[in-house]
């Protein structure tokens, strides 16, 4: 078949050489030209005609749906075959099909014929249209409908979801009996003197929160020289008002009611837990999840319990691990969990994953769902058959295998608290739980053992075991210890109290000294007790104060206990020190070295400032009778809890625990 591209030229040849106009073809030769030359001439123009005709019938009709057109072989054959009727000319065969068995190739016929044939392959064209017209519309009708569906699908399981977010968040939790609430409207020192110093620190308070208000409201801290907001990774970079959660139990037992009611609106409307953020299981713990607790006890105000109840979900997925023992971050979004990448061995860390009794047993008691207590009643059931290198609990334990991680040993970073929460777990349950208090004591035991020594110059330390032995190094982190053993004085088996307050007294003592051996008056991160260094930092990265607490939470833990007029001193004595070298016109910020007189700031005022260091100076100039011992245990992070009084029947009163 010609191109049809070549038609117009060959149509003109064509008509040139048409008989009815002799227009010579060779203009300079007709005379010349014989009779059988003629002939020839004549043969090869007719089978030429022959050939154009043919190519005219059989060339598509371009000047209509050219792309459609061009399909058209492909897809005529077999619809003409199976398309036309049967018996269309009476013989069941199409008049119109070639030798070939089908197709629109005419050879030969007449006129009528061929018009016939145009006409037929024209309305093949039109039904092969109209087929692939209603194919296309009922594919596109497919396809809108089964986007309808997905949209369909997609909005009733954001439905379901927000019902089922609107459910927990308006899930009515169980009515239980709210332990008695001592100590919460008082605390007046009775003397001028104390009760001044108690209006300091809630000035220094009103200068921390003031600032945080202003420049940094809803960020998780305030870079106070920078004067905005400022974040870490424990809050996975997420805006959650750390500062808030954390110091508006503070706030509460300060008076300053307006800052906590300012607080209370900003969680009511902006903390949401629904976030894509991986956190810190134990420092969402302790910091919001204690926060919350601690703030709903003191104030009666639902809207603390529900939020701590919606976060203590967002951790649950934390503890999907082959053994129970919980991953140190979860996304709250996902709740996908994983560890640090420094931890050893791809362990979870014994501070972290043993410090969340106190609050998942609130938890439980104010919701009524067993789940949080079983978890870390699990935890600890799981520590307790594990064996202990000399007695003493490692840092790290492998939450995939159960295995211990490095045999490295802390009352410091990476122990401490764990050790605090045994203690706390049995004072909590109103000293029922007396498994924790064994666990505890033998803690205890196997740490004056191994880890506790006397200096040269008779200061008692707490040094760490790492690679087969004792270093001879303290942390300011460990210093709560001197509050945790005067604690748990009262209790502790073979009447060992007096050596525990004593122990405690101590303890107190070498972290005054690591305060009073400075510049600064503030105590360093770490100090040595090696040859002639004693209670001092050696090493420049060790020399830093972050506005940590522990030093003064054992002096109001020792005041507590003795009432001896010292710790008060000590207490003054830091605080004094902070308003001078910490403060700055845009809050309190922590220093670079304690050991120089114009040190360089670090520019963080660290949520626990508010949450503890500030409470626990505000509680040591304040009565016994705000927030007393025998009524409430302060989380890690100070925030007070209430003691479940009779906790087993309560618990079990209350809660399904099997
Ligand atoms: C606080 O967040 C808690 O006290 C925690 O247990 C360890 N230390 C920091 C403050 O130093």
């Amino acid at each position: 078949m010609s191109s049809p591209a070549l038609l117009p030229v060959s149509s003109r040849r064509l008509a040139a050489l048409s008989p009815s106009s002799p227009v010579s073809f060779y203009p300079h030769h007709r005379a010349t030209l014989r009779l059988s030359e003629k002939f020839i001439l004549l043969l090869i123009l007719s089978a030429f005609i022959t050939l154009c005709f043919g190519a005219i019938f059989f060339l598509p009709d371009s000047s209509k749906h050219r792309r459609f057109d061009l399909g058209l072989q492909d897809v005529l054959i077999p619809h003409v075959e199976q398309g036309r009727p049967a018996g269309r000319d009476g013989n069941g065969r199409d008049g119109n099909a070639g030798p070939q068995g089908g197709g629109v190739m005419v050879h030969g016929g007449g006129e009528e014929h061929q018009h016939r044939h145009r006409e037929e392959e024209e309305q093949l064209r039109k039904m092969i249209r109209a087929d692939h017209e209603r194919a296309l519309e009922e594919a596109k009708e497919k396809l809108k409908k089964s986007k309808d569906q997905i949209r369909a699908e997609i909005q009733t399981e954001k439905n379901r979801v927000a019902q089922d977010m609107k459910k927990r968040e308006g899930k009515q939790l169980p009515h239980v009996p709210i332990p008695k609430l001592v100590g919460i409207n008082n605390g007046d020192p009775g003397d001028p003197d104390t009760r001044q110093k108690q209006e300091k620190i809630k000035e220094m308070m009103k200068h921390a929160w003031g600032n945080y208000r202003q420049y940094a409201w809803g960020h998780n801290e305030l870079k106070p020289l920078s004067r905005k907001g400022h974040t870490t990774n424990i809050f996975g970079n997420s805006q959650l008002g750390a500062t808030i959660v954390d110091a508006l139990d503070t706030l509460y037992i300060m008076g300053l009611f307006d800052e906590f009611r300012d607080g209370k609106e900003w969680i009511e409307k902006n903390l949401d837990f629904s976030v894509n953020a991986e956190v810190s299981v134990f420092e969402v713990n302790i910091r919001f999840i204690g926060g919350l607790l601690a703030a709903y006890y003191l104030s009666g105000e639902e809207v603390f319990k529900q939020k701590a109840a919606q976060l203590a979900e967002k951790l649950l997925p934390s503890f999907n691990t082959p053994t129970g023992i919980p991953w140190a971050m979860v996304n709250l979004k996902s709740g996908v969990g994983r560890n640090w990448g420094w931890a050893s061995a791809g362990s979870s860390i014994l501070s972290e994953f043993g410090t969340l009794h106190l609050e998942f047993v609130h938890l439980s008691y104010l919701t009524g769902d067993p789940i949080y207590y079983k978890k870390v009643l699990h935890i600890r059931q799981l520590l307790q058959k594990m064996d202990r290198p000399n007695g003493l609990y490692p840092n790290y334990l492998n939450p995939r295998t159960g295995r211990w991680g490095q045999h490295h040993t802390s009352v410091g970073g990476l122990g401490d608290s764990f050790y605090e929460y045994l203690l706390k777990a049995w004072l909590v349950s109103d000293k029922t739980d007396t498994e924790a208090r064994k666990m505890y004591d033998d803690a205890m035991q196997a740490i004056e053992k191994h880890l506790i020594r006397k200096s040269n110059t008779g200061l008692t330390f707490i040094g760490e075991w790492k690679n087969g032995h004792l270093e001879r190094k303290m942390g300011h982190l460990t210093c709560f210890a001197g509050g945790m053993f005067a604690l748990g004085a009262d209790g502790s088996p073979d009447d060992k109290e007096g050596h525990y307050l004593q122990l405690g007294a101590e303890i107190a003592h070498t972290c005054h000294q690591s305060y009073d051996r400075t510049v600064l008056k503030l105590g360093p991160e770490a100090f040595k007790f090696d040859g002639g260094t004693e209670a001092v930092a050696l090493r420049q990265n060790e020399k830093y104060y972050i506005l940590r607490p522990e030093v003064i939470e054992t002096y109001w833990y020792m005041w507590r206990f003795t009432h001896d007029p010292k710790y008060r001193q000590w207490g003054w004595e830091a605080a004094q020190a902070i308003d001078k070298y910490c403060r700055v016109i845009g809050g309190f910020s922590g220093v670079k070295d304690v050991y120089s007189s114009s040190p360089a700031y670090d520019d963080v005022q660290q949520s626990f400032f508010l949450a503890e260091t500030l409470k626990y100076l505000y509680l040591l100039f304040s009565s016994d009778d705000l927030l007393p011992l025998d009524y409430w245990v302060f989380n890690t992070e100070a925030h007070p809890l209430p003691v479940l009084r009779s906790m087993n029947t309560t618990l079990s009163g209350n809660v399904a625990f099997q």
